[in-house]
């Protein structure tokens, strides 16, 4: 298997914060230097989520280009935008910066138990986000916690407003979402159409060991703060780029390096932005 390997740094979240850790970024500054970090240590794309300085989760625009500007000031790796926000946002909230442009932006399809809250995700509001994604013209990376998921993308294709090859993440592991076992992940692979490309976002301590088994069927990789705050049992990880740096050490140890952001773009087929 020579196929490069896409690193994605999921480098925020909306929900990981200074009590667990001292090393999540929150402000457009932080949220760059370590998007910095994650592309020198082999991330082609990073996933970020505004915060306020506070820590509190924010979809607003503004902050979201200052995270973009502030990114692109430093680095070439790819930006995706969070369309997810937090549990209990508003859905036009959540898509107010995808004007902005980002390389590209998350699109769950379904709902989904989140710990004790409920992410979610209506038809309705589904194909509210993917007609934004449209008119804008922003890649989804479709965003799985749950099998029925993959079929509603299916049918948004059907709807003529998903277009393939489709990118999918199976963010497995959430409380209250499909678990983090690997029969999953094969499961989950086994559904999709054999033209598309995945990655895998294993929750907690299931980051490392569903990135190894990505790895092994020919599948990309999400790590980052917002998944998962160790690199190893206990320790916590001193930024994403900690994690990302392990997925590199198992990407080469089969044969997979990893991709940069143009080859990044042309296997995700992103229109390429000037960087
Ligand atoms: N924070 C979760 C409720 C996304 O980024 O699009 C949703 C989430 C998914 O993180
Ligand atoms: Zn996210």
């Amino acid at each position: 298997m020579s196929e490069e390997l896409l690193i994605t740094a999921a480098v925020n979240g909306a929900e990981t914060n200074r009590r667990q850790t001292p090393y999540v970024p929150y402000t457009p500054a932080e949220i760059a230097e370590e998007a910095e970090r994650c592309r020198h240590c082999g991330a082609a794309m990073v996933h970020v989520h505004g915060r306020k300085p506070d820590g509190d989760a924010t979809q607003d625009r503004q902050t979201y280009r200052r995270i973009l500007q502030a990114i692109r000031d430093r680095t070439d790796v790819l930006v995706q935008f969070s369309t997810g926000g937090a549990v209990g946002m508003d859905i036009e909230e959540r898509i107010e910066a995808l004007d902005l442009k980002p390389d590209m932006a998350t699109l769950t399809t379904g709902t989904v138990n989140f710990g004790d809250g409920v992410f979610m995700n209506s038809l309705p509001q589904i194909r509210t986000v993917a007609e934004r994604l449209n008119t804008h013209d922003v890649r989804p990376e479709i965003e799985i916690f749950d099998t029925g998921m993959v079929d509603t993308a299916l049918r948004l294709v059907d709807e003529g407003l998903l277009e393939p090859p489709l990118h999918f993440d199976f963010v497995l592991g959430v409380p209250g979402g499909m678990g983090g076992r690997a029969e999953n992940l094969e499961f989950l692979v086994s559904m999709i159409p054999s033209e598309s490309t995945w990655s895998v976002a294993g929750v907690g301590r299931h980051e490392l060991p569903l990135a190894k088994k990505a790895i092994e069927m020919g599948g990309h990789v999400r790590v980052g703060l917002e998944d998962n705050i160790y690199v190893s049992k206990g320790e916590l990880a001193k930024g994403s780029f900690e994690l990302v740096e392990k997925v590199v050490e198992m990407g080469r140890a089969e044969g997979r390096d990893p991709m940069g952001p143009d080859r990044a773009e042309e296997m995700l087929r992103l229109d390429a932005t000037e960087r």
